[in-house]
């Protein structure tokens, strides 16, 4: 969604601003990595506060140039990517009631998905690909995190997410950890994908819980990746089909826009 659609100037500065202050490590981290140059980066700050995209996106000569840019880059931040280095957490205070919703429709038209009928695909370099139900992914082991959803398009919140890691996911169902990519796809079409040293960082989850309720319909219900050390696009909501894979999967929607695909520290 647009945030310039629904937010008025003022508020929308102040919200930038916020998270540009929060989260100077973040930006800075993916600002330097996606765009090694001065004037480049200045295009980078434009893309992640939201405002004139339109300047670096539309002129196609420029874009193929970020977009080679881009994919090498991808390479070196997967590089650079400590598996070890947490995201800053927050405290429960601190917690967005109720969360901020964002998708590529508006809120209305969020998949309305029945338990009963939810089932979890597995395809890929996984030995158990039996489909597994939301009662499969609640016996798994849990793991509450309080950290920040930072969204490309300049606004944030701080939420509360429960679920299984996803390392433990992949332990249960045996997939090959050694694989490069992991791909989601969504129940409303929205797809992504992630790097393997990201899947496996004690942050990246997935999640069945907000605010230690069962996730509300439109923020993913009833299961969604959460990602702490990405941009919030990373963190696809509905999950329906998961694969392991060494193919890199076609890009996702944000990053057919020319949104990078590490899009993260
Ligand atoms: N299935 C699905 N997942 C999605 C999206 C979407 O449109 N569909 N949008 C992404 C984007 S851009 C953001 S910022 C977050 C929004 O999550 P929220 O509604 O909890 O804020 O979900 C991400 N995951
Ligand atoms: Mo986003």
């Amino acid at each position: 969604m647009d945030p310039r659609r629904d937010a008025d100037p003022a508020r929308l500065a102040r919200a930038r601003d916020e998270v540009l202050v929060e989260n100077r490590a973040l930006i800075r981290g993916v600002e330097r990595r996606a765009f090694l140059g001065r004037g480049l980066s200045l295009g980078a700050l434009a893309m992640l506060t939201g405002c004139s995209v339109g300047d670096v996106t539309y002129v196609p000569a420029v874009h193929r140039f970020l977009r080679r840019v881009s994919s090498w880059n991808d390479r070196v931040q997967a590089a650079l990517f400590d598996p070890t280095r947490l995201a800053p957490t927050y405290t429960d205070a601190e917690v967005a009631r109720p969360p901020r919703f964002n998708a590529f429709y508006p809120i209305d038209r969020a998949p309305r998905i029945k338990p009963a009928d939810y089932t979890l695909e597995l395809s890929g370099r996984i030995e158990n690909k039996r489909p597994l139900r939301l009662d499969d992914l609640r016996r798994m082991p849990q793991e509450t995190q309080i950290t920040r959803h930072i969204c490309i398009e300049g606004w944030s919140y701080v939420g509360k997410w429960t679920g299984v890691p996803l390392r433990t996911f992949f332990e249960r169902v045996g997939a090959d950890t050694t694989a490069k990519y992991v791909r989601f796809v969504c129940a409303d079409t929205y797809f992504g994908s992630l790097d393997m040293a990201t899947a496996l960082h004690p942050q990246t989850q997935l999640a069945l819980k907000y605010d230690d309720a069962e996730l509300e319909a439109p923020f993913g219900f009833p299961m969604r990746v959460r990602v702490a050390t990405k941009l919030g696009f990373k963190s696809p909501k509905h999950v329906v089909a998961i694969e392991v894979t060494n193919r890199l999967p076609k890009p996702g929607f944000w990053e057919r826009t020319g949104y990078n695909w590490f899009s993260g520290i």
